[in-house]
């Protein structure tokens, strides 16, 4: 299986977020990404190689325009304002408040287009948000030309983030812009699994009213976990897309007996799509160390999700996205890999 891997990702580096009462280094750092290459590159995973540079035409299919205009800009706003540091919104136009004028002042404009303190952005971010969107693009390039399975490793990761806001570790959607690209290329449908911890909030908004891209995702369920609104069982997709959208909320201590009958469920509707090409959205914080979630999955778990995945038999596309017991994040990240491949 090929890899495509920038080390631009290095220009998110050193951002803080706002969490449990504390402005902290960001859990989602750049050695994430560093371990599971050193990783692939032991198991001789496959060749690894660099993005392709993409305009932003097939993002801006699934984020607003004003909010891929805010992205690139907002950092040199901020240093404008004589700050340094990382830019983190503070406030947000929750229930009551208007959500449909845009403030003029960057402050303003961070909260608008957020959800979360769990974004900051540094000098260099954007560079590397960048890079990620081309990583997974090149990535479904490879699938599309043929391969029948590719691994886009991005960072920062996509998930979290909507239509029009950042959230969560996440500010471009990337496995929301390669299904698109993957439907711009002709294919009918498109299925997106999602087995990170957390629930995808981002993934569902974007694609909630549609019926071209079926998004099931596995997590944490929102009583208890973050994004905490959105991400219930009830939630099946409005209009068009209604049936297209599939929830598997688990609380947390899930292990691998219930987290694995879930898997089953949803592969099973994904099978029922019959989608042209799966995204699998990999997050690897089902972990049983993963220092920020609660399920209790074990290393020898993740050669097994792959290994459900290739049962599919579709064209198969991962896209990385969460995963923070760095020292066993490669470790668990190439095994579903692995397990995918044997
Ligand atoms: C991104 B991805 C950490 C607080 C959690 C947000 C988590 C975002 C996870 N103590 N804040 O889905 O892995
Ligand atoms: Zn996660």
């Amino acid at each position: 299986m090929k890899t495509v891997f920038s080390p631009r990702h290095l220009g998110h580096s050193g951002n803080m977020e706002l969490v449990a009462g504390a402005i902290v280094p960001a859990f989602e750092m750049p050695s994430r990404a560093e371990f599971i290459m050193n990783r692939l590159t032991e198991v001789k995973l496959g060749p690894v190689i660099d993005p392709v540079e993409h305009d932003l035409s097939t993002a801006a299919k699934v984020h607003s325009k004003a909010y891929l205009d805010f992205l690139p800009t907002i950092y040199a706003r901020w240093k404008a304002e004589g700050r340094d540091g990382t830019a983190i919104p503070f406030t947000w136009p929750t229930r009551g408040l208007r959500g449909d004028v845009v403030p003029e002042f960057i402050d303003g404009q961070l909260g608008y287009y957020s959800f979360d303190g769990g974004c900051g952005i540094v000098e260099g971010s954007w560079d590397a948000i960048k890079s990620s969107h081309d990583v997974a693009l090149t990535a479904a390039g490879l699938v599309h030309g043929g391969e029948r399975t590719a691994f886009a490793l991005c960072r920062p990761p996509g998930h979290h983030a909507g239509a029009a806001f950042m959230a969560g570790y996440c500010y471009i959607n990337n496995a929301a812009v390669a299904a698109q690209w993957f439907l711009d290329q002709g294919a009918k449908r498109v299925a997106i699994l999602d087995v990170d911890y957390h629930h995808g909030n981002g993934t569902q908004e974007i694609f909630y009213q549609r019926a071209d891209v079926q998004v099931i995702n596995l997590h944490a369920d929102p009583m208890q976990e973050y994004p905490y609104f959105l991400g219930h069982a009830d939630e099946k997709g409005a209009g068009a897309g209604e049936g297209f959208n599939i929830n598997y909320p688990m609380r947390w201590g899930t292990s691998w007996e219930t987290w694995s009958a879930a898997l089953d469920d949803g592969c099973k509707k994904l099978e029922d799509y019959a989608p042209d090409v799966v995204v699998v959205s990999l997050g690897v914080d089902t972990f049983e160390k993963d220092p920020i979630s609660k399920f209790k999955l074990k290393t020898e778990d993740f050669p097994k999700i792959g290994a459900r995945i290739a049962k599919l038999g579709l064209p198969t596309l991962f896209v990385m996205e969460g995963g923070y017991a760095v020292a066993d994040i490669g470790v668990n990240a190439v095994g579903v890999l692995t397990g995918f491949e044997s």
